[in-house]
């Protein structure tokens, strides 16, 4: 894959709060990678079924999603961010990072989103069970998926410097 795009693809996934936009802000920023947002995307383009009114959220139509990405993916040099990771062809993705955060952490962040009882609740849920580390990899070679902690602002330099490395590792070795 290495050889034929022009950077590569990096998915940044965890539960929501985790700090995945912020972290593939910071690195698309340094790298000039482009920063997908899918949930973003999704709004924008439509990509969605309609409204889910218990968690408050749309409903995405993942293969909507897919071929809306399918060309730029193939292009390469991405950085895309959500909260979940199965849907995507494995072929897609060159490192694949999950973050994530403490319980009270989380649910501190997702108070200050304004986000409903229910919502908090089902995505600290998700974090305790690990929920998004195991779709990672049991949707990606285990070789690609790093879990990274995201509770403070050093760990969230930590986690950026590191893909940043990772990306110029990537870049040297398509070079050679
Ligand atoms: P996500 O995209 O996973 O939903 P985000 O990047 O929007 O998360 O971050 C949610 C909030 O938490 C935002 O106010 C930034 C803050 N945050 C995220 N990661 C952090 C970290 N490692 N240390 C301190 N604050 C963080």
């Amino acid at each position: 894959m290495t050889g034929s795009r022009a950077g590569p693809n990096i998915l940044i996934t965890g539960t929501p709060g985790t700090g995945k936009t912020t972290t593939a802000e910071l690195v698309a920023g340094a790298t000039g990678l482009r920063h997908l947002n899918v949930g973003a995307l999704v709004k924008e383009q439509e990509l969605h079924s309609g409204w889910d009114e218990e968690f408050d959220c749309h409903v995405i139509d993942e293969d909507k999603v897919c071929d809306a990405l399918e060309d730029i993916m193939t292009a390469g040099a991405n950085i895309v961010d959500h909260h979940g990771c199965d849907f995507f062809p494995e072929r897609w993705f060159d490192l694949v990072v999950v973050l994530q955060a403490d319980n009270t952490i989380l649910w501190e962040r997702l108070e200050k989103r304004k986000y409903g009882l229910n919502k908090i609740q089902e995505n600290v849920q998700c974090e305790i069970m690990h929920v998004i580390v195991e779709e990672a990899l049991e949707s990606y070679r285990q070789d690609i998926v790093q879990v990274l902690p995201s509770n403070t602002v050093p760990e969230m330099e930590s986690n950026v410097d590191r893909i940043c490395a990772w990306v110029a590792a990537w870049k040297q070795a398509a070079q050679a």
